[in-house]
């Protein structure tokens, strides 16, 4: 069993993203090869990286999935060279990927279908007893646009997760390695991530932690834009600062990001705030 590690008392952890895949929309497939991951994820932790997510299926809206053994041929060597140095989480929603990771020494399961998509994955993090973050996902990234009907965001969104929670519940997963996620970029327009990034301490309702990951996704292409026009995804780490310290002044457990240093530059900002008060 693995605990889920501790929140600092004056800042949320920091999950640094580290893609394995050819075609993310954010990095572009730059850590592709599982050295160059390596390579990357330690830059990470030189930034400040508490955690770190080794994802190897993109998530993009329209991508195709890899095979079952093409994810895990991925993500595996990164995994097991890393879980040694740092806490890692395998970004998967595949159980069979899950397990081999977690017997490689990942200590948390990062599912952005919130077990929606694989029916054995409660069963797997339940008896693994390792923390488990569960996703608001309404399906897979080819069509997950078309999936953007809701009657009032937050208040689906909230419904939603809560039928997810009581169902890993039910089937065995504890309690206390439980974290949720309201799935900002993920069957969500703009206008509706940025009503669900506003109501963000509501999820705390829930009564688990939170997890939230908004870094470079495409709500925030014009934030800082001076003529209307995206700005391309790389270049969206202030933007991405600002919303962290939005989620630290919601006191949720754990920021999702690919450059660590301006976030956790972000959180020291408010953490110097709270002292002064
Ligand atoms: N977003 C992406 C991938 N994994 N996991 C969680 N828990 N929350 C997220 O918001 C999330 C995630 C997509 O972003 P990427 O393609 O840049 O990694």
């Amino acid at each position: 069993m693995s605990p889920l590690p501790a929140r600092p008392a004056d800042r949320p952890l920091v999950m640094g993203v580290v893609n394995v895949t050819p075609d993310s929309f954010s990095d572009g497939g730059r850590w592709f090869d599982p050295r160059a991951a390596i390579e990357h994820a330690h830059s990470l932790i030189a930034q400040g990286a508490d955690i770190l997510d080794v994802g190897g299926e993109s998530t993009r809206p329209g991508a195709a999935r890899p095979t079952d053994e093409e994810e895990l041929a991925r993500v595996l060597p990164v995994v097991r060279e890393l879980a040694p140095v740092v806490p890692v989480s395998v970004d998967t929603m595949r159980a069979s990927v899950a397990q081999a990771c977690v017997e490689a020494g990942a200590a948390i399961v990062n599912d952005v279908s919130g077990g929606l998509a694989d029916a054995r994955m409660a069963e797997v993090v339940a008896q693994a007893q390792v923390p488990y973050v569960a996703m608001h996902w309404r399906g897979h990234s080819h069509d997950m646009q078309t999936r953007t009907q809701y009657d009032d965001v937050v208040e689906d969104v909230l419904r939603e997760l809560a039928q997810r929670r009581d169902a890993l519940l039910d089937a065995g997963v504890r309690p206390e390695l439980l974290v949720l996620d309201p799935g900002l970029g993920f069957a969500k327009t703009a206008a509706q991530n940025w009503a669900v990034l506003a109501a963000t301490a509501r999820f705390a309702e829930l009564g688990h932690e939170l997890l939230v990951g908004a870094s470079r996704k495409s709500f925030l292409a014009t934030v800082g834009s001076l003529d209307g026009e995206a700005i391309p995804a790389d270049e969206r780490d202030a933007a991405t600062a600002a919303v962290s310290v939005v989620l630290a002044q919601a006191k949720v457990w754990a920021i999702r990001v690919h450059e660590v240093r301006s976030t956790r530059a972000a959180l020291d900002v408010v953490a110097a705030l709270e002292r002064a008060r």
